[in-house]
């Protein structure tokens, strides 16, 4: 019998895959389906204190290899999640809000009205790339530290923040150094690639509309940065930081790889938005396959076992 488990620290995944903020996620029926399926918990989409109808169409362009996205952030506001939960609990997985604001004072209300409603968890999103009045706050390292250092003294709920990725160790280290003095359980890793696109050839256009065309790049092109990312912040937090491994998960071999670099659990995105929640079975079958195949009768064992040759 293989083990699937994973624990973040006091809570437990009984298979440690599942949605990511934003894919499947942004109302009642769309977070039933994945909490129906396979998938072992479920992730709101992120939440911000008032409604909002996002961006105008077409926003969000994915095929096997990528994804783009200008979302804008379309979501039924923070009451209205606060509302549904109480009814998904009923699917006894776990649940994660994702909290996400345009000033610093956004994040203390938002903590207030999800700190006591049934989330397991709360992942704080400072990496948004598609909305104009909100900058990417976690390219301000004062500012995200003191806003997770301040939401920390809020709550006792396991809480996290979502990340974009950075292209220098020393802003790596900095960050989880940061992130731990700020009393961070955990880090999902990473939100989409600012700054992607992509060219719809036939037309000679941009494949979205919005932002000039230009959004968030998801998908199987960048697995390398979400790996690389994920090892050296459990490198320079020395795991004290746990991972959620989001960017680029397609296939079972895929999650074992991300387990190895050093996540506890992973997300899966732009596959998600191709294949529909019945993915989790495929990838859970996969993963058990690589799992025989190395012998490995526990996954947990596996977390951060890659060989790295300094
Ligand atoms: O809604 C979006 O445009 C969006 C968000 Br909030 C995010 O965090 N990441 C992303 O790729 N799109």
């Amino acid at each position: 019998m293989l083990d699937l488990r994973t624990n973040l620290k006091t809570l437990e995944f009984k298979f440690p895959v599942f949605n990511v903020a934003g894919v499947w996620s942004a109302n009642d029926h769309e977070l039933e389906n994945i909490l129906m399926s396979d998938a072992g918990a479920a992730v709101f989409k992120s939440m911000s204190l008032e409604p909002r109808e996002g961006n105008a169409k077409n926003r969000v362009f994915a095929n096997e290899m990528l994804s783009v996205n200008s979302m804008g952030l379309p979501n039924k506001g923070v009451d209205y999640y606060c509302r549904i939960v109480e009814d998904l609990t009923y699917y006894k997985k776990p649940l994660v809000a994702s909290i996400v604001g345009f000033a610093e004072r956004d994040f203390y209300h938002l903590i207030e009205k999800v700190k006591d409603k049934p989330f397991d968890a709360i992942e704080v999103n400072l990496s948004c790339p598609n909305v104009s009045e909100g900058c990417i706050f976690a390219y301000q390292q004062k500012l995200s530290f003191k806003i997770m250092a301040n939401l920390r003294k809020r709550t006792k709920k396991l809480l996290g923040v979502k990340l974009p990725p950075y292209n220098d160790r020393g802003d790596i280290e900095k960050m989880a150094r940061g992130l731990v003095s700020a009393g961070c359980d955990f880090v999902t890793l990473i939100n989409s690639v600012p700054l992607g696109c992509a060219i719809d050839l036939k037309t000679e256009s941009m494949a979205l509309r919005p932002n000039m065309g230009i959004g968030g790049l998801g998908g199987a092109v960048i697995k390398p940065i979400t790996l690389s990312q994920i090892v050296l912040f459990r490198h320079f937090s020395k795991g004290k930081l746990k991972i959620i491994g989001v960017g680029g998960i397609k296939t079972g071999s895929d999650i074992y790889e991300f387990i190895l670099a050093g996540a506890t659990a992973v997300g899966v995105g732009t596959a998600l938005w191709n294949e529909g929640p019945s993915i989790f079975t495929r990838l859970k079958k996969e993963l058990k396959t690589v799992m025989r195949r190395k012998k490995v009768a526990r996954l947990a064992d596996k977390i951060g076992k890659l060989k790295i040759y300094s």
